[in-house]
Formats: C-alpha cells, structure tokens, sequence
C-alpha cells in the first residue's frame, strides 16, 4: 500500500490518495472520523482547533461502504480557508506590490523547518516553506491511518496510544490495566495520559509553559495487540518491520527519537535482563515470558504485543520568540511568531497510533493475499493457526 498526501496548513483542504487496500473491506467516513477528531482534541492545543472541524468526504474507492480496490481519494476541508482565500490563493497576485496579500515572512523560525526549506527552493517568502511543514498536514495522515485501522481492527488487531512523559511529567503506568480500560482511560484524559495523578501535573506543566510563552514535549506510546508472528522480516534490511514502524514515528513532525520494548534501557543492562525467555502453550503455542523486545525479533513480529515510543520536541513556534535573523536584511530578529498550540503531544499520540497502523496493515498486504479482503482475513487467520500448531 502507498499514500501520498497534499494540502497546505491555510489551502483549502488537505488530500490523500490511499492505493492498494484490499477490495471489498468494510469502510465508512464514521471510521475516519473517529481519529480526525481524537488527533483535535488534547489540553495545551492552540485556537486554530477552535475553527476547524475535522471531517473527511470519501471521493473515490469506496462504494456502499465497501472499498472498491481502486484507489481511495480522502479529503478534509480546511475551515480557516476563508480567511486566507487571498493571501493563500493559486490565482497570481494582480497586484505584486500588496504586501498584505503575502504577508511574507523572512524571519526563520529557529527549529522549524523555515530557513533550510527556504535555501533548498529557492523561496525568499518562507510562508511557501511553513505552509507545508505545519503539522497540519498530519490531519490525512491520521485519515490515512484511520483507514489501516478499520484493515487492522477486521482481522482481530487493536492499536492504542497514550501519554508517557509531558515535560518531564512521568505516568506511573500500570502493566496490569487491560488493553480496553488504557484505551478508555487514554480517551477521557485531556492529555492521553492513564495515570491521573501525572495527568493533572502535566496540564500544571502546560499552563506554565504556556503563561511562559513557551512549549513543551514528550513521549507518546503506542500498544499493538493481536499481530500474528512473522510479519517482517530479517531476509531484507527494507522489509524489517520495526525499521518501517521507526521510520513512520519519526516522520512525525518533532518526533526525534524511538524505541521498542525496554529501548535506550537495553543499553545499561546484560543479554540475560533484556531478551525475553521463550515458553509453550497447549493453547496459544509458542510465546515470551517477558516482552522486553516490545514485539521485534529479527524484524518481525514475535506475536506479542508490540510496545513503540516515540518522543516529541516543545513545538518550535513561540510566543517568546528565540533570536534569528533576517534572510532579507541579515540583521537579528526575534523570530516571527504565528498561532500555535504550547504543546500537542496528546494529538501526536493519536497521530503515531496512526501512522503505525499504516505500517502494521502495509506489511499485512505485502505479505499475505490482498486483492480481496476475504482471502485476506482468512489468510491471516490460516498464519495464527500454523504459528500455533508449529
Ligand atoms: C495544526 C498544527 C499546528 C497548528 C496548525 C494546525 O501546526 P504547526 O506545525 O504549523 O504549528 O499551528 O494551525 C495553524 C497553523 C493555525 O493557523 O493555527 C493541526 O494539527 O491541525
């Protein structure tokens, strides 16, 4: 499977072309929906969530609720479009002059992807550059996602996400709490999170960065069950499936590290505290006793839930703006500042539970028959039972 995406964060919508889903796999806007508007919710968000209104059409692909196997055309229209119709129009300026129509920027965003977008085409106006490297832009990535999902969740596969770390503010996560219940509990958070003692620490951390006019970061963690083994693989380096899932979390905008199971812990312990110790079952075949691998071995599945992180930078965008310069005048400058939320680390969560449904299901597909989504359920279900009779 492959998608692309387009839009620019104040264009009139943003667009996806999703190809390679199985054909006749039950799909409904409702599905996307769902993870449009977990991915606007979360505290520290910033007032352009005010505005929109997440929701995609369905314009290709999908007929009576099923999918077609022809390409799948998803789209969400940009509410804040109506007020940026001119300074963001395709139409040429009829008057080049008007610089309120621009309204240019020459002030690098320090962090931001501002200056080195500007030096690699060519553009002195850097609203070309921060249009498309807004995080907006994860609004089809999550439509996207919310479509693998729907692939993952009919062939007996749940992704959850929640919140680890805002700050420096630690969850005390609980290993005991059920797959459903750290849904439930992520769900009503306002931060994702599942400990509520953390949860009211990290909206406290949120209000001061905020009062401070700064941001802040964190980690996220997605939970995959019901994988079956095998998927990966450790014949080809670009077939891995933790490399894949890696890939996908950094991708994010401000992602800028992963890690699986223990992680950057498995450095500071010995072999025998890090892999997980094999046993077989009657019932369920082969499993870990431990799952300290989060669910990799060897670049595939081991059948166990696999466990990701992923952490986020403070949104470089702030209303206390770092020293830069002036690409016009070359003379320092606070930086511009445009609207931005002081921290999205709970809509990031969502984002990650998506992008590595998109990983989990293109793997499925490339693995296993996938013209049609019954052939394909059954398959899934043929590899279980010969993982569990092996
Ligand atoms: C948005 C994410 C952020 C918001 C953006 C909407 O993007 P960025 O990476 O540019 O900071 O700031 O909203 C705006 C650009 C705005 O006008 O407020 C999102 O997740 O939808």
């Amino acid at each position: 499977m492959r998608y692309l995406t387009a839009g620019e964060s104040h264009g009139p919508q943003l667009t996806t072309i999703l190809e390679g889903l199985p054909a006749g796999m039950p799909l409904e806007d409702t599905d996307i929906n769902i993870e449009l508007e977990k991915r606007q919710k979360g505290y520290g968000r910033g007032r352009r969530m005010q505005i929109e209104k997440d929701t995609v059409k369905i314009l290709s692909g999908v007929r009576h609720g099923k999918t077609l196997g022809s390409p799948v055309a998803l789209v969400v229209e940009n509410n804040d479009w109506k007020h940026w119709t001119n300074i963001m129009g395709a139409e040429p300026l009829l008057n080049e002059t008007d610089e309120e129509m621009k309204r240019k920027i020459t002030r690098p965003r320090p962090g931001h992807a501002d200056l080195n977008g500007a030096i690699k085409y060519g553009h002195r106006d850097m609203r070309n550059v921060l249009e498309r490297s807004s995080a907006r832009e994860t609004t089809v990535r999550v439509a996207a996602g919310a479509v693998a999902k729907k692939l993952l969740k009919l062939v007996g596969i749940e992704v959850v996400s929640h919140v680890v770390d805002i700050g420096g503010v630690l969850a005390n996560v609980d290993n005991s709490i059920s797959f459903e219940s750290m849904r439930e509990r992520a769900e009503n958070s306002p931060v994702r999170c599942i400990d509520q003692v953390a949860e009211a620490k990290m909206m406290e951390a949120i209000d001061i960065a905020k009062k401070n006019g700064d941001s802040i970061g964190g980690i996220v963690e997605v939970i995959v069950t019901g994988m079956p083994v095998g998927v990966g693989s450790y014949v080809h380096y670009d077939r891995k499936l933790d490399a894949k899932i890696a890939g996908a979390i950094v991708s994010i905008n401000a992602f800028k590290g992963v890690e699986f199971g223990i992680g950057f812990d498995a450095a500071r312990k010995p072999g025998s505290e890090v892999h997980d110790e094999i046993g077989w079952d009657q019932e369920i075949g082969y499993y870990r006793k431990t799952n300290r691998l989060g669910g990799f071995e060897g670049g595939m599945t081991t059948g166990m839930p696999i466990i990701v992180r992923g952490v986020m930078k403070p949104i470089p965008t702030l209303y206390k703006p770092l020293m830069s310069v002036d690409i016009e005048t070359k003379e320092p400058f606070s930086a511009s500042i445009e609207r931005s939320d002081s921290c999205a680390v709970p809509a990031a969560a969502v984002v990650a539970e998506n992008v590595v449904a998109w990983e989990l299901a293109n793997a499925l597909t490339e693995q296993f028959y996938s013209d049609r989504f019954e052939i394909f359920s059954e398959e899934i279900e043929r590899q279980r039972k010969l993982a569990r009779e092996f």
